[in-house]
């Protein structure tokens, strides 16, 4: 029997990745010379084996016949991936772990020295270097320049940047528990070091995304906020009706499908459905209404049933009796790949962090806030401050691998941006201006959804408001 693993293995060994569609040809084939067949027909210049690289597989425009259609993968965030919260212990893994992956994609691009090094040796002193380490602290100084702590493995040293430099836009950027590397050189003391140029681990330049080869698409859409007052019942009456005519093979939903309870003081005045298994089961009632064979995905958010800290664990299943077969509940963040389309979905609950630390971030234009993360590399840098983050043995917000599509929500305001062949969704929400938004100021564009092309990744934006 060919399995997954098998498969892929073979093209590992001559550098080959080999696209999802192909292992699951191969998977339903169950005939080994079938890869060899393969190999000796590739052209030698190929990166991804994908399914035109199959001898005599016709594959048409409109679809590739042999696939079960549609095609889900949840590459990362599957239901129960999240581990429990550990002691003080997963704590320092944590971070470490976050050095160590976000450090070694900075490392491609520059040689570093660690830290220690550096103090212990009047050897570098005036000659340009690298560190790479983790932001501890950020200070402005009397005279306007900016003092940043950096810490790695051996040690800790202030970065100084000074406000009359290109580096200092930068610098003005930098947020708290963020891993940078830093060009510069140290004092003629060597009390400190002189920072020239941050390089941020980011998605590289000569990233190209994946375009799948099989026609389809996806409507990303967030914040549904069932159960709540402000919930527009009448545009997503209309929303569903476009869905029932539509082509769309997927629909995902990136968090606080519903409002909950408890979620903030007086919560109860705004609510129209006061129990929250209620809110689950009318939302189920609405997935039911969508087409059954359209593949639904749903994460959580800050509203929903599961603990607040990230990774947030699935939508559990006492809350999920009466959804229909074709939902597949996942964490928040999870990857999921559709036809090789990997998309990354995130509530997005860190924007609010990056709106305090960032100058110049506002609500109103949550896209660049995304490409910061894609910069950074993480999801939810900065650590103990309004985003809970459960400290894991492993960093599960590091963005790895890179995805085709980012698909966040939270804001209840539309983004949408391309960063490096990345595409950049804030899906908006279906819930209009709550009090408290009134009061923070957030006008929200409700009613919205992106389809998204899985050939072109093209975006679409419909408004049912
Ligand atoms: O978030 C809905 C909107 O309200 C979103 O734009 C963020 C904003 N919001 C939520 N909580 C806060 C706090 N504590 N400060 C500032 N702004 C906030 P939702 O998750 O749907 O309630
Ligand atoms: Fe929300
Ligand atoms: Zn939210």
């Amino acid at each position: 029997m060919l399995d997954t693993k098998t498969i892929v293995q073979r093209f590992l060994d001559i550098k080959l990745q080999v696209h999802p569609e192909v292992v699951q040809y191969l998977t339903a084939r169950d005939d080994p010379t079938l890869i060899d067949q393969i190999l000796l027909s590739v052209p030698d210049d190929t990166v991804v084996v994908s399914v035109q690289h199959i001898p005599g597989l016709k594959t048409e425009r409109d679809g590739v016949r042999f696939l079960p259609d549609p095609f889900i993968e949840v590459v990362q965030g599957a239901e129960g991936s999240t581990m429990g919260v550990g002691g003080v212990e997963s704590f320092s893994h944590h971070f470490r772990d976050r050095y160590n992956r976000l450090g070694g994609m900075i490392r491609t691009r520059a040689h570093a020295m660690p830290i220690e090094a550096l103090i212990k040796s009047s050897r570098f002193r005036g000659e340009p270097v690298t560190l790479i380490g983790m932001v501890i602290e950020i200070k402005n100084t009397s005279n306007g320049h900016r003092l940043v702590h950096l810490e790695d493995p051996t040690g800790t040293i202030p970065v100084l940047f000074n406000k009359g430099r290109d580096v200092f836009s930068d610098a003005s950027q930098v947020i708290y528990d963020e891993v940078i590397g830093v060009r510069g050189t140290q004092s003629p003391k060597g009390e400190i070091f002189f920072g020239d140029q941050i390089y941020r681990p980011d998605v590289p330049i000569s990233h190209a995304p994946y375009a799948g080869t099989a026609r389809g698409s996806a409507v990303l859409i967030s914040d549904i906020h069932v159960g709540s007052e402000t919930f527009l019942e009448e545009t997503w009456e209309r929303f569903a009706a476009w869905i029932g005519s539509s082509r769309v093979s997927y629909l995902l939903v990136a968090g606080d499908l519903v409002d909950g309870i408890g979620i903030y003081p007086g919560q109860e005045k705004e609510l129209s459905i006061k129990d929250v298994y209620e809110q689950y089961n009318t939302l189920a009632r609405m997935m039911t209404r969508l087409p059954s064979d359209m593949r639904i995905i749903l994460a959580p958010g800050n509203h929903d049933v599961v603990r607040g800290a990230e990774p947030q664990p699935a939508v559990p299943s006492e809350f999920l009796g009466k959804f229909p077969g074709n939902c597949t509940f996942v964490e928040n963040p999870a990857m999921v790949s559709l036809q090789g389309v990997r998309f990354l979905l995130y509530h997005g609950r860190s924007i609010d962090d990056a709106i305090g630390l960032i100058p110049g971030a506002s609500y109103e234009n949550p896209a660049p806030l995304m490409e910061g993360m894609l910069q950074r590399r993480h999801l939810a840098p900065a650590y103990g401050r309004k985003t809970p983050i459960a400290p894991d043995h492993k960093d599960r917000l590091i963005i790895d691998p890179i995805p085709e599509v980012f698909h966040t929500g939270h804001v209840h305001i539309q983004g949408l941006t391309t960063y490096r062949g990345v595409l950049c969704v804030n899906a908006g929400t279906w819930q209009a201006q709550t009090a408290f938004q009134r009061q923070m100021n957030v006008n929200p564009t409700p009613g919205r959804a992106v389809v998204v092309d899985l050939e072109t990744l093209n975006p679409r934006t419909l408004d049912f408001l």
